[in-house]
């Protein structure tokens, strides 16, 4: 598309309605669209925002299995809780659809119908994996193995997770099925393919050649790489019961492959929006001038690059994306977020923690965006951000102009007078910022578009920190006023060119200076408020968040790992005789001191009740000598002396090692007398 479009259409990729979404979700996918399509109605353009629950395929059905329901009731469930955390977050979007709905299986009948009609689809019988114990083919996701390119185990028939590959589930070493653990049989079944080789000279010229400037690099080379492997077919059909069941006489029992049916959702949905509105959906998908643009994460890209224009193409009457905006992943403290380990930010959870605070992660997940390479979440990066930017810059200036303005004029916006060479030049930048941001935002930078934003506010604090109002408001009252005009439209600048950011902070901050919202062509202006408006009482707009918020925060994902890690399977049996050989008694530590020439022992003297003794103990990178002295601790104390770096040890303080290998003392509850028995 050269030419500016009359209208744009946005979608954000349909979640997986088998669990509740986290901020992986947000940062990946959600936050972005959201900042581009609220700059694009911010700019008066003709927005249509779509997206809804994915409720089709293998990972609702497993979810459902594990938690012994239909799949009806978990995507009933999960689409309630999603639909909500979007709203909650501010994420705009026009229509939040479902694909169990009837709308949804009529769109994608008829899609499937119309290639079928045109004889686009190969038909073929093919071997595939069948668990004669569950009577059922499998999907890729319900066979496991081991992965052919990294080696790792739980391997899923179509991805490995470990190390990313795409597989094919019969590359699998040891394959075997998720719903029985049996070794699956291949059996015959007929499945309906896209031919992707066909279209191989179009997606080469249509991407390789066509998209190489203004597709984000990470989309391009991800493209790129699989057209120059080569495509294979495609299958659009599985042997499954949940699904948008296949039009066709000849293929009962069996349903639209869920990658087939789920991008089509998107079509499903806009109808839904046109019923809803009574509005002409067909312009957003059908009209040349209208801009199409999937905002994705990583791992759909192909997807939505590939296998969906494919079919948009071949239909024939739909346009084909103008852009895909894939962002790579976001981790949790160093590790991967996972929905089934629980190692995630659940949003539903964050507001519980954290109420009303909506914007602070959209901020830190939009200023730690993962655009071009994975990043990681932090708590500690969350409060930082908070603290150090939005409390203490935004949050900062803002107050300081309202603030004095409430003390100097009683909330009225003083007139400005005449304006010295600092003025000038601080409007001058403040009118530059805009266009700034526009560009940013229009290449989907928007962590980049978020820092130029942050200036602005940092412009308002240099500008107050070099005219020092107050120091002024005595001698040079007139002085002062032009300065606090020009702060406040600073100020509101803050809550006009943050509106795509911080939704709900730009609404406050509207509030606050008595403005109605205002479209981003008056960014940059410094007449947004008239002098003589009344201004409300000042209020934060962010506050401190303390070490101990995040210190739960991190504490709570701790606990998830701990019940994350296996535990060391159980030793050897043995008999009761042999346990009873041991003399385990609760001990005192007397004194500690570390052994001369080693890191890891520490010489203690223990009262085992029986005596006062030596022993030696591995403990040193753990605890401190003066620390233990006075504890109580578990003595193994019938253990054959044992000689260690020249001194004799004579028995063994017994410990608890966590997964991490980190120690610690196992001691009675309340203290109790040396010697007792432990048994
Ligand atoms: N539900 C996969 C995912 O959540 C899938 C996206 C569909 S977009 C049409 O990553
Ligand atoms: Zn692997």
């Amino acid at each position: 598309m050269s030419k500016t479009p009359s209208r744009y259409t946005l979608t954000a990729a349909l979640p997986y309605a088998n669990g509740p979404v986290h901020i992986g979700h947000l940062a990946g996918v959600y936050v972005p669209a959201d900042i581009y399509a609220r700059f694009l109605r911010s700019n008066d353009k003709d927005v249509l925002f779509v997206c809804g629950s994915d409720e089709h395929g293998v990972p609702i059905t497993i979810r459902a299995k594990k938690e012994g329901v239909t799949p009806q009731q978990i995507v009933d469930k999960y689409h309630g809780i999603i639909k909500k955390s979007f709203a909650d977050f501010g994420i705009s979007f026009d229509i939040y659809s479902r694909t169990s709905s009837q709308t949804h299986a009529e769109t994608a009948s008829e899609f499937f119908t119309d290639l079928h009609n045109k004889g686009e689809f190969v038909e073929k019988v093919a071997e595939q994996y069948y668990d004669p114990k569950a009577e059922q083919f499998l999907a890729d996701r319900y066979i496991v193995g081991t992965c052919p390119s990294c080696g790792k185990d739980g391997a899923y028939g179509d991805q490995c997770e470990s190390c990313g590959s795409t597989l094919n589930a019969t590359e699998l070493i040891n394959p075997t099925s998720a719903l029985s653990g049996e070794t699956p049989i291949f059996k015959e079944t007929k499945h309906w393919y896209l031919p992707l080789d066909k279209y191989e000279p179009w997606l080469k010229e249509w991407i390789v050649e066509g998209h190489k400037k203004d597709w984000k690099s990470n989309v391009y080379g991800q493209c790129k790489s699989w057209i120059d492997q080569g495509l294979q077919p495609r299958a659009v059909t599985r042997d499954l019961d949940w699904g948008v069941p296949v039009p066709l006489k000849e293929a009962a029992g069996k349903v639209l492959y869920v990658w087939f049916d789920a991008p089509i959702g998107y079509i499903s949905a806009s109808k839904d929006w046109s019923t809803a509105t009574g509005k002409d959906w067909e312009p957003y998908w059908k009209s040349d001038d209208t801009k199409l643009l999937h905002f994705i994460g990583k791992d759909n890209i192909v997807f939505h690059c590939i296998i969906f224009p494919s079919m948009l193409k071949q239909h024939g009457e739909y346009i084909l994306p103008d852009n895909v905006p894939a962002n790579e992943f976001l981790n949790l403290e160093g590790n991967k977020i996972s929905t089934s380990k629980n190692w995630a930010v659940w949003l539903h959870e964050y507001l519980e923690e954290f109420p009303d605070q909506q914007d602070v992660l959209r901020y830190v997940l939009t200023a730690n965006a993962p655009e071009t390479k994975d990043n990681d979440f932090t708590w500690k990066d969350f409060q930082a951000r908070n603290n150090n930017e939005l409390v203490a810059i935004l949050g900062n200036f803002v107050n300081r102009a309202l603030v004095l303005t409430h003390k100097y004029y009683e909330g009225v916006v003083p007139e400005l007078g005449e304006l010295t060479a600092q003025d000038k030049d601080v409007l001058k930048q403040l009118s530059e910022l805009p266009s700034k941001i526009s560009n940013s935002i229009e290449k989907y930078r928007f962590r980049e578009a978020l820092g130029i934003y942050m200036d602005v506010a940092r412009l308002g604090n240099k500008y107050l920190a070099d005219t020092e109002p107050w120091k002024l408001i005595k001698e040079e009252p007139k002085r002062v006023e032009t300065i606090m005009h020009i702060a406040l439209q600073i100020a509101a600048n803050l809550a006009v060119l943050g509106e795509p950011f911080l939704p709900h902070t730009a609404k406050k901050l509207f509030n606050l200076l008595s403005l109605e919202p205002q479209t981003w062509d008056r960014g940059g202006s410094d007449q947004l408020l008239a002098a003589g408006l009344k201004l409300n009482k000042a209020e934060l707009l962010f506050v401190k968040i303390e070490d101990k918020q995040v210190e739960e925060q991190v504490n709570k994902l701790e606990a998830t790992k701990l019940a994350n890690t296996e535990a060391e399977p159980q030793k050897d049996e043995i008999a009761f005789d042999d346990f009873v050989k041991m003399d385990i008694r609760v001990g005192t530590v007397i004194s500690a001191e570390k052994m001369k020439k080693s890191k890891k022992l520490l010489k203690i003297q223990v009262d085992t009740g029986v005596d006062t003794r030596t022993i030696l103990s591995g403990i040193a990178q753990y605890f401190e000598p003066e620390d233990i002295i006075g504890k109580q601790v578990s003595v193994l104390i019938n253990l054959a002396p044992r000689k260690m770096m020249g001194e004799v040890s004579e028995g063994m303080i017994l410990m608890a090692e966590d997964a991490d290998g980190t120690l610690q003392m196992i001691s009675p509850s309340e203290n109790v007398k040396s010697g007792s028995l432990i048994n």
